[in-house]
């Protein structure tokens, strides 16, 4: 149906999907803009066209440069990888009616679910349990004061348009509900140009629990078991693991057989997240469905053994999906996420030339990066520089193998969050699985204080 794709972004995630190309036997074509003309993704590919400046908006996030660049190479389908364009429904559908192929979910799939509300109130429908509040938007400042003494504070005042934490605001009593409101509506209006508001109980100190489905596009859909993303600082995700050491084979079932339910009844196509919050009872509620390859996806690889970019690949061919009962998830795998930042100074950027770049191996190690030795980042994008995964077939032996691989892994002339991790690794809180999405803020408040005093 297709033999070459245009990859619709940059760094890692390029890499790796120019990798599974290559594995399937397909052409890739790279695009790049003029600060990315030295990056690793434009030397693995097959072909590779320049779409732009260094501006975001003006190259990797420009449809017109994307289309007329698989239009003169030939490309005949579009993987949009994370980020960018990758859950823009308007963009998708442009692909389509270029006739490229589009490697995700339809562009009606990645609509319904970009609205946070909708997407709460159709896997409702498809049976999966979400926070208790409002039904949809609220019409006005009233109305949603109205809501919140119905459900009980603490509320959560959320954008219908967000997501990733923007225009949300935690409201504890009814005297902050006023201000707590207008600062959601002004950053909503902002942010998305849409200052549509829906409230909803406050799960008090929650995990993050995710899982992996992957859709067929007719009904049929499989689940490669959880992620847990805890561990997290202002809503950037720090370290991943799967299994989630709160998750039991009971608990995984009805998470996984719901989340499974819910995709198939939308007829999901490609590779999508149900992210849920797990309450400290061990209740779990739906909060979003991401209709993109994540970033976190290679510890759901490790674990289940299955090629997730690949299988979006072969999805979108047409090509039947694997069946569930050839899934087994086995062992335990690890991510930290390596950016070029300086912890120091309140994880500022660091951006600059890597002049010494060494990587560590061995058992159970692996590294996705863009990134080599001489390379320069550019301060204009993400600052991730790096995935590290480690896999061992226990929780004990993957953390002992990050830890070695941390140490092992040599960074100078950019600042980066390695030692970080080490500290987080070693922490008593970390290592008994014992901690939730505010934990590492508390942390390094704590740490700060301590700092203070001496
Ligand atoms: C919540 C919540 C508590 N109660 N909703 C954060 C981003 C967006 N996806 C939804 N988020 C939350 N929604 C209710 N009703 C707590 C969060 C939250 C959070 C969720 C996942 C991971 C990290 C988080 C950090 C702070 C708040």
């Amino acid at each position: 149906m297709f033999k070459k794709v245009l990859i619709a972004n940059r760094g890692e995630i390029a890499l790796r999907i120019i990798r599974a190309c290559r594995e399937l036997g397909l052409q890739s074509v790279a695009v790049f803009s003029t600060a990315d003309r030295d990056s690793l993704h434009v030397k693995f590919a097959d072909q590779s066209v320049c779409i732009g400046p260094q501006q975001s908006s003006l190259s990797y996030l420009s449809p017109k440069a994307l289309i007329a660049a698989a239009e003169i190479m030939g490309a005949e389908a579009v993987h949009p990888g994370y980020g960018f364009l990758a859950e823009n429904a308007d963009f998708a559908q442009i692909c389509l009616d270029h006739e490229l192929t589009w490697i995700g979910p339809s562009p009606e799939a990645i609509q319904a679910l970009g609205n946070k509300s909708e997407a709460k109130r159709l896997m409702n429908e498809a049976g999966c349990p979400g926070i208790p509040g409002s039904d949809g938007p609220v019409a006005d400042l009233d109305e949603g004061r109205k809501i919140a003494e119905q459900i009980g504070y603490p509320v959560m005042i959320k954008a219908v348009a967000g997501g990733g934490g923007k225009g949300m605001r935690l409201v504890q009593k009814p005297d902050n509900f006023e201000s707590g409101f207008e600062m959601a509506r002004a950053e909503a209006e902002s942010s998305f140009n849409n200052g549509d508001l829906y409230i909803e109980k406050a799960i008090v100190n929650p995990r993050h629990v995710e899982i992996q489905l992957l859709g067929d596009g007719k009904g049929g859909c499989i689940h490669l078991g959880e992620r847990d993303c805890s561990m997290q600082r202002r809503h950037q995700k720090l370290i991943e693991e799967s299994p989630s050491p709160v998750v039991d084979a009971e608990l995984r079932k009805r998470m996984c057989e719901t989340a499974v339910h819910a995709a198939s009844e939308l007829k999901y196509a490609s590779a999508g997240t149900m992210e849920f919050l797990l309450d400290a009872e061990g209740s779990f509620y739906f909060m979003e469905m991401n209709t993109r390859i994540q970033v976190e996806h290679p510890i759901s690889e490790e674990v289940s053994g299955v090629d997730l970019v690949k299988e979006q690949i072969r999805v979108a061919l047409g090509k039947p999906l694997i069946s569930q009962s050839r899934v087994k998830l086995s062992g335990h795998a690890i991510e930290c996420r390596i950016n070029a930042e300086d912890p120091a100074r309140g994880f500022a950027p660091s951006p600059g030339t890597v002049t010494v770049w060494n990587v560590p191996g061995g058992p159970g190690i692996r590294v996705d990066t863009h990134v080599y030795q001489g390379y320069k980042i550019p301060p204009f994008y993400d600052s991730m520089i790096a995935k590290l995964i480690a896999f061992g077939r226990d929780r004990n032996e993957a953390m002992q193998r990050m830890k070695r691989a941390l140490s092992e892994f040599v960074v100078e002339g950019v600042k980066t969050t390695i030692p970080f991790h080490l500290e987080m690794l070693n922490t008593p809180e970390f290592i008994a699985g014992n901690i939730h999405t505010k934990w590492v803020e508390q942390y390094m408040e704590k740490q700060s204080e301590k700092a203070a005093a001496v």
